[in-house]
Parts: C-alpha cells; sequence; structure tokens
C-alpha cells in the first residue's frame, strides 16, 4: 500500500468525509479513490478556512482536514493556518513536502520549520513506515487538549514509498478531564454570595458541547450572561438572562454589566487581551475556567481557577451550587431580567434610526436588520468578516441556537468569512449559512466564490460595498486625500453572475428584503448567491471604551 493511500484510508478510518485541497498532493487522488468526497479551492488560505469551519460548527466532533504541495502550496496556506491557531481552531493539515534528499536544503521551504509557531503539532516524516504513527499522534492531539491546528509533512517521495499491509491503525481516542473538586466548592460559593455576577461564555462551551450546562447554570444562579465574539450563541441571546456577545463593539448591556459587577465568571474562554474582544474591568474578583492552563492568569489576573472541559465544569459548578441553593431559588432572576430588558431597549432605541434608515446609499445597519428579519435565524450559520461588517452586525445579531454564529478574532485576516461560510455549508447543508463582508475582504478571497459555484456549496454571501476602506478613512486622512489610498472598486454582482453563481446589486432600501429572498431561493436550488449592497461609509459602531 502506498503511503499517500494509507493516508488517505486513516481520513476514512477517522470519519472525515470531505478532504479540501489544492494540488499537487497524492493524498487528494487517494481520498476520492476511498469515495472521501474531495473539494479543490481556487486558493489554499480559503481551503484552510472550509476545514476550519467544518470543526468549528461540529464541536470538533469531526475534525476539517486541507492537504495541498510543498512549496508554494505549503507557503501560500500560512494565513489560514495562522488565522486557524489564533482562534484555537482543531484542523489537521497534511503538506506535502520537498523530497528528502532536498528538504534540508535552502531556499527550499520546510513546513516543519515554518510551521513551528502555528500549530499544536508538527512532524516531518522521513520514513515511510512511520506515517500510521505520526499520524495516530497528529489525530490524538487534534481531538484533546487545547483545540488548534496539528500538521504532518509528508516530503512527496515518501508518498509515493509501500508500507505493509494490513494497515494497522484504530481512531484517536478522545478525553475530558475535570476541575479539582474543591476548587469547584470555593467558585460555587463565591457566586452564591456575589451580589452582581456576569457570566463571560467563550468557544469552549461550544467545544464541549456544553450549551444545556451553561444555561443550567445561568437560571440557577440568576446570572447574566455574555460571550465571547467566539463563544456567541453559547447561550441564547434571546433569553432573559443574556447580555448579547461582546467584541470590538457590544450591546451596552454588555458593557455595563461587566462594569458594575463584582465578580466575573469565565468559562471556556482564554481572558486574551485583544482589539476584538472585551476589555474586561480591572477591581473584580475573577474566576477563570478554561482547558488550557497555559491561559491562567496570563492577560487578567485571576482569583481562582478551575481547569478542566467546559462541560464538567459547568455540571459541577452546577451540582455544587445546587446543594448550596437547597432548591430554592432566590427570585433575583426577574430583577436582573428587568435590568437588562431595559438597557436593551434603551440601547436599541439608540440605534434604530440607523438600523430602520432609509438613506441611500444604503446604512449596512439597516441590511444587517432586514436580513436578520428575513432569515429562520434559529436553522442559520453566520459569519462576520474583519472590520466594519463584524462591528456591525456582531452586537444587533440575536443567536438563538448553539454555533449559528462563527464569531472570530484573535487575529482577524479580511476574506475568513467566505471560507467559513463554505466550510459550515458543507457540514451543514441543511442550514443557510451566511458571510457578511466588505469590499476590502472581497479583494481577499472572492475568487473562491467560484468554488462555492463549482463544488455546488450553495451559500449566501452579503456584501457592503461602499467603494472604501471607510473603517481605515480616519486614520488615513493624508493619503486618502493625496492619493485615494482608501478607495477600492468593483461590480461583485457581475463576479458573481460570471463565476456562475447568482448575483444581484441592490441600491433601494425596498428591494433589500426581496433581494435576500431571491438569493436564499437561489440558495435552496443549489446556487450560491452573492447580494450587494451600496453602502453608505458607516464608520460609527456600538462601542464603549
Ligand atoms: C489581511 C488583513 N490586512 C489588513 C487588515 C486590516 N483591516 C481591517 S478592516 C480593513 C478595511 C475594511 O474595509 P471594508 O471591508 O471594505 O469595510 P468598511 O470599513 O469599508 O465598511 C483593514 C485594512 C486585516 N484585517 N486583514
Ligand atoms: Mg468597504
Amino acid at each position: 500500500m502506498k503511503v499517500a493511500a494509507a493516508v488517505a484510508e486513516i481520513l476514512k478510518r477517522e470519519g472525515v468525509a470531505f478532504l479540501i485541497g489544492y494540488p499537487v498532493n497524492p493524498v487528494i487522488e487517494a481520498a476520492a479513490e476511498l469515495d472521501i468526497r474531495t473539494i479543490i479551492v481556487r486558493q489554499e488560505r480559503t481551503g484552510l478556512h472550509m476545514a476550519d469551519a467544518v470543526s468549528r460548527v461540529s464541536s470538533g466532533q469531526r475534525i476539517g482536514v486541507f492537504a495541498m504541495q510543498h512549496g508554494p502550496g505549503t507557503e501560500n496556506a500560512f494565513g489560514g493556518v495562522a488565522q486557524a491557531y489564533g482562534d484555537s481552531v482543531p484542523i489537521v493539515v497534511i503538506p506535502a513536502g520537498y523530497p528528502r534528499r532536498l528538504t534540508n536544503i535552502p531556499p527550499n521551504f520546510n513546513a516543519f520549520l515554518n510551521f513551528q509557531h502555528v500549530t499544536k503539532w508538527v512532524e516531518q516524516v522521513v520514513v515511510a513506515d512511520a506515517v500510521p504513527d505520526a499520524m495516530r499522534r497528529a489525530f490524538t492531539q487534534v481531538k484533546n487538549g487545547r483545540p488548534r491546528p496539528v500538521m504532518i509533512e509528508i516530503p512527496s517521495d515518501v508518498m509515493r514509498e509501500d508500507i505493509p499491509e494490513p494497515l494497522s491503525y484504530r481512531p484517536a481516542p478522545r478525553a475530558r478531564s475535570g476541575p479539582d473538586p474543591r476548587a469547584v466548592d470555593d467558585v460555587a460559593r463565591l457566586l452564591v454570595e456575589a451580589k452582581r455576577p456576569v457570566i463571560y461564555a467563550g468557544q469552549g462551551v461550544h467545544y464541549a458541547q456544553a450549551w444545556d450546562a451553561l444555561r443550567a447554570l445561568a437560571e440557577l444562579l440568576e446570572a447574566p450572561v455574555t460571550t465571547s465574539l467566539e463563544g456567541k450563541s453559547a447561550f441564547p441571546e434571546t433569553h432573559a438572562l443574556s447580555l448579547g456577545s461582546g467584541g470590538r463593539s457590544m450591546p451596552r448591556a454588555v458593557h455595563d454589566f461587566l462594569a458594575n459587577a463584582d465578580v466575573i465568571f469565565g468559562i471556556g474562554c482564554s481572558f486574551s487581551t485583544t482589539n476584538y474582544g472585551i476589555t474586561m474591568p480591572t477591581g473584580k474578583v475573577f474566576v477563570h475556567a478554561t482547558l488550557d492552563a497555559a491561559d491562567l492568569n496570563k492577560d487578567v489576573p485571576v482569583d481562582h481557577v478551575l481547569v478542566g472541559d467546559a462541560g464538567l465544569t459547568l455540571e459541577a459548578l452546577r451540582e455544587a451550587v445546587r446543594d448550596r441553593l437547597g432548591g430554592k431559588p432566590r427570585g433575583l432572576a426577574s430583577g436582573v431580567a428587568q435590568e437588562i430588558k431595559a438597557s436593551k431597549t434603551g440601547w436599541l432605541e439608540q440605534w434604530m434610526p440607523k438600523l430602520t434608515s432609509d438613506a441611500r446609499p444604503l446604512s449596512p445597519y439597516r441590511v444587517i436588520w432586514d436580513l436578520l428579519h428575513t432569515v429562520d435565524v434559529a436553522n442559520t450559520i453566520i459569519t462576520h468578516d474583519a472590520g466594519s461588517p463584524r462591528d456591525q452586525l456582531s452586537p444587533f445579531w440575536e443567536c438563538q441556537t448553539p454555533l449559528s454564529y462563527i464569531g472570530w478574532g484573535k487575529t482577524t485576516q479580511l476574506g475568513y468569512g467566505l471560507g467559513l461560510a463554505m466550510g459550515a455549508k458543507l457540514a451543514h447543508p441543511e442550514k443557510l449559512c451566511i458571510n457578511v463582508w466588505g469590499d476590502a475582504a472581497i479583494g481577499f478571497t472572492g475568487m473562491d466564490f467560484e468554488t462555492a459555484a463549482r463544488e455546488r456549496i450553495p451559500i449566501l454571501s452579503v456584501l457592503l460595498n461602499n467603494s472604501s476602506m471607510a473603517i481605515e478613512l480616519p486614520i488615513m486622512k493624508v493619503a486618502t486625500a493625496k492619493y485615494r489610498s482608501t478607495d477600492i472598486s468593483g461590480h461583485y454582482a457581475d463576479m458573481a453572475r460570471a463565476f456562475g453563481g447568482h448575483g444581484e446589486r441592490v441600491t433601494e432600501p425596498g428591494e433589500i428584503i426581496p433581494a435576500l429572498k431571491r438569493a436564499i431561493r437561489q440558495t435552496q436550488e443549489g446556487k450560491p448567491a452573492l447580494v450587494e449592497f451600496i453602502t453608505a461609509q458607516e464608520i460609527e459602531f456600538s462601542v464603549f471604551r
């Protein structure tokens, strides 16, 4: 059996249903022989983003896999792997390498050396019969502990070698570890005694599929819940105890409740300092519950720590809190809910003129508001792109169901959203999968809309085209005035049609909903759709700093 065939067989045993890739890598052909659907993109980065979404929307229960060629393919993949590393996404990346006699000779790109800092595990397999062992280690790493990319580089001459049969490979196990029971008890007491606790949920809740446990604990404590951008949709945002999510922009309630909290309980989060997340207030008691002790006390000094799977942690806390409360609700919930409702109402009222604006060029907020009221939110998976679309969408999009929003931003590569929507659609063909992006983002990965058309991945792409990098206007005044450095241009609906998709350009407020409905119908018929809205250069966001 050839090495490439053995790798494909291992992928099959690990339950991999799609191999996303770009030639030349013999694993692609070997996978097709085993009926693993191969999906060929237009550039490596988008393929990695698709693999990334496959893992994200399945809580890592399915692992996205990407394969590419040595040299240019591997070099061009760097951004996609770095983005997955930044956002802690478990993917398996299988680059072919230069033949062994050239591997370590400059200027040949060596994946093993160059991907050290954007993977949690990387091996270069130089002996054919070591490949199954290397694959076992990679899948064990990717399925356990902190989710992050793993990489197995297989030199192209090794790919063509034989390994003995029968292939001995069993799927890697998954293990969960729980928090120290004594620490659980201390935290339960702290949370019960807290006057104004706030629960801050990160994406660890998604990976642990601990949505019910989070809700149960919140309801038991009668405590408000917010999430990071990555954790968005871990708690129903229509719930009376939901504050909404926090990124760079956020609902007012997120800011105010955190500012007035006495105890902040972070669950399944890293508390990383980032421009695209909440800046935690100082002077609070912090509880940090995370899978990865490497994050403890990193950016936020913490008072209590719990290390373990978010689900086991929440379940243990729920039991400990329930014991302390003796089954008697304290009747706090209605007061908390009223305070949240009042804050939300006031905040939304302030934004309503933009959300319902009849202006031309269109307000991006109006587009988002109309989109929110046109789709079946519970059965939609939506993601934003970097920059304004993220900051305009995330505060106002109220998630109802887990993993219905792909939030990101520990690093924010323009153009990420398209691949995410495509990967989500591969994993969930029954859902409407949407990416909302700006005209800067489409410049990076727009060509892969052709992949969506060719590979029959019918996503809905919502483009906010303001012929500008509007968010940069305030910091590029001179370059803009002298050289038009923030201008960009394009007719992207035409592009979508040229690629075989549905494309429509919308300039009238009254046409937003009808155009969205037409586009959604096209996606239901198997065609990806791009609706291009001609929008204003809006740079007001719901930020509180
Ligand atoms: C790869 C990459 N380069 C640079 C940036 C910095 N950046 C963030 S948003 C942005 C411009 C966004 O413009 P657009 O998407 O058109 O949104 P607008 O502000 O015009 O609404 C830039 C340059 C980035 N996020 N990613
Ligand atoms: Mg723009």
